[in-house]
């Protein structure tokens, strides 16, 4: 893990073909830079890993460019986020993603990464702690996957809207909730906490009972065309524009 690149939140949805051009793009320009992609969640307004359905009329073009990344030799790295989840045979198999539902650590050039899409933050309020209980248990996994692709894409939307209304609150996006949330990692002796979900790309260090610490947010790849790179050596660096590589510009 000495070249890794973090991305995430660009909610793409079917009709998003500008951007699944542009993001492909990007993604096949990268040309085998970085050994590891970590996708931090929520790249897709929804995602449930139907047996047998590749999705392909919906994200085949960000899939491809996927599966050109990966038989270039970068690993895929995804955190389910809270629009895409059970992500399912095409990442875990055919992708040969290392796939995590909640949070993950690595240890990185001696320093202890903490990694994780953001939402459990405020899973810890009641409401958006029950709607994540009710939508991400195999029962409901189960009934998702008997009612089929067909069914449930059509009413996506509406689950979508759901998620948006429950979690786009001030409750939710409390601030202190977060930092309390990111604080509390460093003092279980994590250096680096690195999420997404809030949309605000963000690598700032912080200083924790004398040890610096780094929290780091690659924001919204859609929107704001923010990323996050790691090289061994030089640290994390916020990144911003879709531009193919060699004409990308730091912000
Ligand atoms: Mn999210």
């Amino acid at each position: 893990m000495r070249h890794c690149l973090f991305l995430g939140d660009a909610h793409i949805l079917p009709e998003d073909r500008d951007f699944q051009a542009r993001l492909s793009s990007f993604l096949l320009s990268l040309d085998g830079a970085f050994d590891h992609l970590f996708i931090l969640g929520d790249l897709f307004e929804f995602w449930f890993g139907f047996a047998g359905y590749p999705f392909q009329r919906e994200y085949g073009r960000v899939l491809d460019a996927l599966r050109q990344v990966v038989s270039r030799g970068t690993r895929l790295v995804y955190f389910e986020g809270n629009h895409d989840f059970n992500m399912g045979p095409i990442f875990s198999d055919e992708l040969q993603a290392s796939v995590y539902p909640d949070e993950h650590h690595f240890e990185v050039d001696g320093r202890r990464w903490f990694v994780t899409h953001g939402d459990l933050a405020s899973a810890r309020g009641f409401r958006y702690g029950m709607y994540r209980k009710l939508i991400r248990n195999r029962l409901t996994y189960g009934l998702i996957g008997f009612l089929g692709p067909r069914l449930v894409l059509r009413v996506a939307g509406k689950l979508g809207a759901l998620s948006h209304q429950v979690y786009h609150t001030p409750q939710a996006y409390n601030q202190e909730r977060y930092s309390a949330y990111v604080n509390e990692q460093f003092s279980r002796g994590y250096d680096v906490v690195i999420m997404g979900h809030t949309h605000r790309a963000e690598v700032r260090e912080q200083e924790v009972r004398g040890r610096s610490c780094l929290y780091v947010n690659c924001g919204d790849i859609k929107k704001d065309e923010t990323y996050v790179t790691y090289h061994t050596g030089k640290g994390f660096r916020m990144e911003r524009g879709l531009e193919t590589k060699g004409k990308r510009t730091a912000c």
